[in-house]
């Protein structure tokens, strides 16, 4: 019994050696672990955007209320789309990636950046022939 409690002993001492060891060759790795305390703030960095605008659009009567947008390049806009008709209405801005159904009688948002300046189209898909306008991104 005591033997062997002196040779584990003897082996935790040999570990410890050993990682005292390995630690006195770090020693860079020391003034590594304090440089990385150093640059920690770094956490406000993802409203670098400018922020949302939101712009509202009715659908009513199979027909949008509002026949053209102006956007910012490479800014973020939220489209909160109200559909007051009985049908499910859609807001596709196919530039953008933005493609949101919109349940008859309810509310539906889509978030997209705006592509590069030019003239676009956005539009219902499923009544693109009175549903759409023009996007003007500058
Ligand atoms: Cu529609």
């Amino acid at each position: 019994m005591r033997s062997r409690g002196g040779l584990l002993i003897g082996v935790l001492a040999g570990v410890l050696a050993l990682t005292a060891a390995g630690c006195g060759g770090g020693d860079d790795n020391g003034g590594g672990s304090a440089g990385a305390t150093t640059a920690a703030p770094e956490t406000t960095a993802a409203a670098g955007g400018g922020g949302d605008n939101e712009i509202k659009l009715v659908a009513s009567g199979f027909k949008f209320d509002k026949a053209s947008l102006d956007l910012t390049a490479g800014s973020s806009y939220t489209v909160e789309v109200t559909n007051e008709d009985s049908a499910e209405h859609n807001f596709t801005f196919k530039q953008a990636g933005a493609d949101q159904d919109v349940e008859a009688n309810e509310d539906a948002t889509v978030t997209f950046t705006a592509p590069a300046a030019g003239s676009y189209e956005f539009l219902c898909k499923y009544h693109p022939g009175t549903m759409k306008g023009t996007v003007t991104v500058t």
